[in-house]
């Protein structure tokens, strides 16, 4: 039997020698091996096309919702799920990147996510939103504080982390944030003046669409869609372009500047303000509820500092070619 498992060994190993050599050969780049750390990403080809942007029956007015205005945007590839715990994780192995929250030394946490011990440490908050506590400790790897980590959520988006250091994991793969025209475009998934992903109903016959918050927030939320912090990416159906969570779950970066003033003359791939203090960000996350922050809709929108990473905010790219 030993003879026979060392030469099956000495034969996979031969096989996986020259497969690698074939590939590093052929390919001759960079990308062919970064996308050989990272399986399990999938991109949809977004065929471009004119849509209506924005809304004029905005939910939130003072977001900048509308008006409604004609844009077009060119085709482009979109991941069909946010970037998920194990993708960033391995992006953090082959690069050795390191990320704003790890280097600040802390992070937003829901107050809802953190344990009694992690709570009474902490003797500071947003005076706005109580709920929202700066952790020391917290980043991606460690998403609801010290005493938390990513074990039993690698298929869950990566949160905690800062507009920079989305744009440095998707440039790691020749990929880019979207503009909020192209992840609006891509919301949308071909329907046209709907409120949501799916159409105009919160939730056809019962069903829940998205990872949102029922119950009274931010008090007590029911669980109601199966989840009560992130689900894992596809946890829930995908629209008619085939993207997953592009609603809920975690909010999503996008590469615009924040401004609440559009023209509603036509457009062509707009890319928003050339400057700004904050960055647009789309979709809401499994926080939301309509009652403090109904901006799980396609035309809602909301707005961070570069710097900033909380426990509900993730992201996900796109790229002009095929990956
Ligand atoms: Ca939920
Ligand atoms: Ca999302």
């Amino acid at each position: 039997v030993a003879p026979l498992f060392i030469s099956v060994y000495l034969i996979l190993c031969l096989r996986l020698c020259l497969c690698s050599l074939c590939a590093s050969s052929r390919s001759g780049n960079l990308i062919f091996k970064k996308k050989m750390f990272i399986s399990g990403i999938q991109m949809v080809l977004i065929s471009g096309g004119e849509f209506l942007m924005g809304t004029d029956d905005p939910g939130i007015p003072a977001d900048g919702e509308g008006p409604q205005r004609p844009v077009y945007v060119d085709s482009f590839y979109m991941d069909v799920q946010e970037v998920t715990n194990q993708q960033f994780q391995s992006f953090v192995r082959a690069s050795g990147y390191v990320t704003e929250a790890e280097k600040f030394g802390d992070s937003f946490v829901f107050e809802g996510l953190l344990s009694e011990s992690v709570k009474n440490e902490i003797t500071q908050a947003v005076a706005a939103a109580p709920w929202w506590l700066p952790v020391k400790g917290a980043n991606w790897r460690q998403p609801d504080g010290p005493d938390s980590n990513i074990t039993d959520r690698l298929d869950h988006p990566v949160l905690h982390v800062s507009w920079a250091d989305a744009v440095a994991y998707c440039s790691w793969f020749n990929k880019r944030l979207p503009t909020e025209a192209e992840w609006e475009y891509a919301c949308r998934g071909g329907l046209k003046d709907r409120l949501y992903p799916w159409g105009n109903k919160l939730n056809p016959k019962g069903q829940h669409y998205a990872n949102l918050w029922q119950g009274d927030f931010p008090n007590s939320n029911s669980g109601e869609d199966g989840y009560i912090k992130t689900s894992p990416v596809m946890s829930f159906r995908a629209n008619g372009f085939g993207l997953y969570d592009m609603v809920g779950n975690a909010w999503e970066w996008t590469s615009d500047w924040w401004t609440v003033h559009h023209t509603t003359e036509k457009q062509q791939n707009p890319t928003g303000p050339p400057s700004g203090t904050d960055k647009v960000k789309k979709g809401g996350s499994y926080m939301c509820h309509k009652s403090y922050c109904y901006r799980y809709r396609c035309a809602a929108r909301s707005q961070n500092t570069p710097d900033s990473s909380a426990s509900n905010l993730g992201f996900r790219c796109v790229s002009q070619e095929r990956w």
